[in-house]
């Protein structure tokens, strides 16, 4: 009930990270764009082939592009849900559910999302995505989260060409969503949901001339390939954005929703990344994922702050110049002066510059190496705990319905139906 959540609350107000003045409001008004890129992990970036080649050139060009903030620490959180985790975590700054995934099980709780509070803001909403509407029951989720429209592959020409395993293909998604994206009202929040780099990384041989790996594992060694295709799919969808004179106006937020590479590949990886096996450490290292926020106009750069996906949202909002005091969430603001720098997995260990638990063993974070004195590591943990236990009490007793952030409309889920092309 709501003494549950004044609890939370009170724990919020401790550990709310105000923004930082330099960059708050700095995109305001501005239209915003998710890009959620399948599978994409932070070893990929600046990656080069044995032949030279970058496997990633065009999201490399962004690390070192002006406008762009680029976080190199930052780790995903994802568990069962996958995807559709990576989603949540974007726009609830919640923690997914340790077991199932909270699109599936939770849809029918009340959340204060970002497409419901950026409608406030006077913003349409819409997600694109190249498989079908229930596919993680998106299409009930989104209504609890707030969307106006969900362009799913309905509205797409999936032909036998444009398709491989789970959808349509990034190139002709990003290419046919455009005439889309231009219909809707601006400002707008949008979310583009990439498909192609997908587990098991197959493609079909016309749609790549990179090499593929070499290490023998067939699944690894199709991921720079897959990878590539979408990085030439993300290149020409901006230049498409610029084209139809949407890229000016809008910040783009582009994130890896999980990683690609399982455990179950760890001796192709230890190739991969030149080192004589993957020890538990280096397995919590490879959760990064790349993060990029682009503003035109606003002085970006290499971000060296930890953090995870649970913090994006109150970076974005504060960019937005909309304060995230009042809303019950768990993110620390990753350009805030007091950001905590830390982040957590969803099964209780967690990173941080310092130190690493992982399966409850604490390790030096640069030397890799067991401590004795663990100090350090309980500290965050305890953090860690009253989070992931705080979070999944919101989920599981969907406590938002008793709680109403100050200056917040509530939605309606009703008001929302995804009726597919007329
Ligand atoms: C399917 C896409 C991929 O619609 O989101 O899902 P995943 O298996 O990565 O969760
Ligand atoms: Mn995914």
């Amino acid at each position: 009930d709501s003494s549950d959540v004044t609890e939370i609350e009170n724990y919020r107000k401790a550990n709310y990270d105000a923004p930082n003045p330099e960059y708050f409001g700095k995109a305001k008004g501005m239209n915003v764009i998710y890009i959620s890129m399948e599978s994409t992990q932070s070893f990929l970036i600046d990656y080069k082939m044995p032949d030279g080649q970058e496997v990633t050139p065009f999201l490399n060009s962004l690390v070192r592009d002006k406008n762009t903030f680029y976080f190199e620490n930052l780790f995903h959180q994802t568990g069962q849900g996958k995807t559709s985790d990576a989603e949540f975590l974007m726009e609830n700054s919640l923690y997914p559910m340790a077991q199932g995934a909270v699109f599936v099980n939770k849809a029918q709780n009340t959340y204060h999302a970002l497409p419901a509070i950026l409608k406030g803001q006077g913003y349409t909403s819409a997600v694109f995505h190249g498989n079908y509407k229930t596919f993680w029951n998106r299409n009930v989720m989104y209504k609890a989260l707030g969307y106006d429209y969900f362009f799913d592959a309905e509205y797409y020409n999936m032909t036998d060409e444009h398709v491989k395993n789970y959808g349509l293909k990034d190139i002709p998604f990003f290419e046919e969503s455009i005439p889309m994206l231009k219909s809707l009202k601006q400002p707008f929040y949008t979310k583009f949901i990439t498909l192609s780099n997908h587990f098991p990384f197959e493609m079909d041989p016309e749609d790549t001339d990179f090499p593929a790996g070499d290490t023998g594992n067939k699944v690894v060694d199709q991921y720079f390939q897959a990878a590539h295709y979408m990085d030439q799919a993300l290149q020409q969808f901006f230049n498409d954005l610029k084209e139809a004179g949407l890229y000016e106006n809008t910040m783009i937020v582009m994130y890896g929703d999980h990683y690609g590479i399982s455990e179950n590949h760890n001796e192709a990886m230890a190739k991969v990344l030149g080192v004589e096996e993957i020890t538990p450490v280096i397995s919590a290292n490879l959760q990064r994922v790349p993060l990029f926020i682009h503003i035109p106009g606003v002085e970006g750069g290499v971000q060296k702050q930890f953090g995870g996906q649970v913090d994006v949202r109150p970076t974005v909002l504060h960019l937005l110049g909309i304060d995230t005091k009042d809303y019950l969430e768990f993110g620390s603001d990753l350009l805030s002066k007091n950001h905590r720098n830390w982040a957590l997995f969803r099964n209780g260990d967690f990173v941080s510059p310092e130190v690493i638990q992982v399966k409850g063993n604490c390790y030096d974070s640069q030397t890799g190496d067991l401590l004795e004195d663990t100090t350090v590591c309980k500290n965050i943990a305890e953090s860690v705990n009253t989070e992931l236990q705080m979070s999944d009490e919101i989920v599981y007793k969907d406590l938002l319905r008793f709680y109403k952030p100050a200056g917040f409309t509530p939605i309606n889920p009703n008001d929302y139906e995804y009726l597919g092309p007329k």
